[in-house]
């Protein structure tokens, strides 16, 4: 995982440009993992600057797999699925959350991420 406990808390976020062959379409794919207390927050993921995913989360979701050792602050881990209308040949994704505390009270990770395009025909460039 990629931040996570004591990494990724209050502010962090994860931002990544990416160069692109002439495409019209991208789809992002990864996994999210919310560790412990997030009491009322929500994990999110940007494409120039618009949302293209969110999920709320409670403190108790939903069982515990890692982070503090506190066995009420659960982990919840989730598959991130979005797909956009996208025509710039850089993509600038940023992957965060709106967590308020530091990352041994609350945090996130990803791993496994995908980037996915759907290309233009010669014809269209
Ligand atoms: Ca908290
Ligand atoms: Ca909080």
């Amino acid at each position: 995982m990629y931040g996570g406990y004591n990494n990724f808390g209050k502010g962090a976020k994860i931002s990544k440009k990416i160069d692109l062959p002439p495409h019209y379409r991208i789809k992002i794919k990864m996994t999210y993992f919310k560790l412990d207390s997030w009491d009322g927050h929500e994990g999110w993921v940007t494409v120039e600057g618009e949302r293209i995913w969110k999920r709320a989360f409670a403190v108790a979701e939903t069982y515990k797999l890692c982070g503090i050792a506190e066995f009420t602050w659960k982990t919840l881990v989730v598959g991130v699925d979005a797909e956009v209308a996208h025509t710039k040949g850089v993509a600038n994704i940023v992957v965060g959350s709106d967590l308020d505390e530091t990352p041994d009270n609350e945090s996130f990770g990803v791993r496994d991420f995908f980037l996915y395009i759907a290309k233009c025909a010669k014809s269209c460039y």
